[in-house]
């Protein structure tokens, strides 16, 4: 009779436990960050390996990250409203670089993490969809777009 109790304990005991913790590996996180209207562009900004949440605001053409490393808010400016975020790997510095593309003059614009250098190229006119990642056999994201009007990528190697 006691032996029964005993099985009937841990019988109703582990199914409980593992509810337990089926529960913890299926924990929400939430942090607040942004407002209407922006746009939020996940990245890895600070380099240790773990992605940051990040919005950029098309109002005022500004980036707000939460470096996860740090916590602290990182604020930079970067494009105006119109313009599309594009935040890629760019330069070789595994850090996520701050980058706009332009409809308007098909232009884009990033911020080099690695020196704060802001480079500037043509590709792509108005119509298009930015569409960066790293095509060739390379570490570095490429600056692409894709034309719904012939159904055609472009890529400018890196
Ligand atoms: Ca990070
Ligand atoms: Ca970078």
């Amino acid at each position: 009779m006691k032996i029964d109790c005993k099985l009937l304990m841990v019988a109703l005991t582990i199914p409980l436990f593992i509810g337990i913790l089926n529960f913890k590996a299926q924990a929400q996180v939430t942090r607040k960050l942004g407002v209407a209207g922006d746009i939020p562009v996940p990245g890895n900004y600070d380099k240790d390996g773990r992605t940051d949440i990040a919005v950029w605001r098309p109002s005022n053409g500004t980036w707000y990250v939460i470096n996860s490393y740090t916590r602290q808010v990182v604020i930079r400016k970067l494009g105006v409203n119109g313009d599309v975020p594009a935040p890629g790997k760019y330069d070789d510095d595994a850090r996520t670089d701050f980058a706009v593309w332009r409809p308007s003059n098909g232009t884009w614009y990033r911020i080099n993490s690695s020196t704060g250098q802001v480079v500037i190229r043509k590709l792509g006119v108005n119509g298009d969809i930015p569409a960066p990642g790293i095509y060739n056999f390379s570490i570095k994201s490429d600056f692409a777009v894709w034309r719904p009007s012939n159904g055609t990528w472009y890529i400018l190697r890196n």
